[in-house]
């Protein structure tokens, strides 16, 4: 039983991993800086998502039925969603994990902020500004205010500690800085958050850290989008 388990984990942690991406997807680098940062062999698939939106064809509809990047190739599976997938990691890897049942608990909890308040926020509201370029508007506005929440709330929690959950980076972080090391494009400024600068100063410090646009391919890119 052992042998078997730890084979099944030896495989998984050295399988080569295939990453639906494009480099302006902080959802995407989330997984892409985790597959970095664990050093797994894997490698990029360019989806072309501001001019052929690939995201919503056929053939990727048959990997993801929602129509999202990233998706992640792990042998036979196509898993989507990022905080599935960086479970997923985090499990083949035994890294970024929390050290215990309720670490791993308080991990999930900041996923699903992240998910919901956070990238679910401010990936909307750089998008607006920086690719659509609608200019200010409503909908900019509401955004602002619901992100500038969310980031409080983070920034008030890396004050307490170096990383989110604790001491030790998880999963958690990953989720969290995946659209923070681009504050222009979103709109917001790092020195009135002193916590999240130098949390994400500490991310980029990690053994295997690439910024987004030297990580996934698509960057820059080649005219506007409409
Ligand atoms: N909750 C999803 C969000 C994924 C997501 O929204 N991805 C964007 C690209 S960054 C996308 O594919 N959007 C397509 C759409 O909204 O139609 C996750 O965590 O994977």
């Amino acid at each position: 039983m052992r042998y078997c388990a730890q084979r099944y984990w030896w495989t998984r942690a050295n399988m080569k991993y295939k990453l639906h991406c494009f480099a302006q997807s902080g959802n995407a680098y989330k997984v892409a800086l985790m597959l970095n940062l664990c050093q797994a062999d894997w490698e990029p698939v360019f989806v072309d998502f501001f001019h052929e939106k690939e995201h919503l064809s056929d053939a990727f509809r048959e990997l993801n039925s929602m129509g999202e990047v990233p998706v992640l190739e792990a042998g036979d599976l196509a898993l989507s969603q990022t905080g599935v997938i960086l479970d997923f990691l985090a499990d083949a890897f035994e890294k970024f994990e929390g050290a215990s049942v309720p670490e791993h608990r308080e991990v999930m909890r900041w996923l699903f902020f992240d998910n919901h308040k956070l990238t679910g926020t401010v990936s909307t509201l750089r998008f607006l500004r920086q690719f659509v370029k609608t200019g200010e508007t409503d909908v900019t506005r509401f955004l602002h205010a619901r992100a500038q929440r969310a980031l409080d709330v983070l920034n008030a929690q890396v004050l307490e500690s170096e990383f989110v959950i604790g001491e030790k980076p998880t999963i958690a972080d990953i989720s969290l800085c995946g659209y923070l090391y681009w504050p222009d494009e979103i709109g917001f400024d790092w020195a009135d958050y002193p916590g999240i600068a130098q949390w994400l100063d500490r991310i980029a410090a990690l053994d295997g850290w690439v910024h987004p646009y030297q990580l996934m391919p698509g960057h820059p890119l080649p005219e506007p989008v409409n």
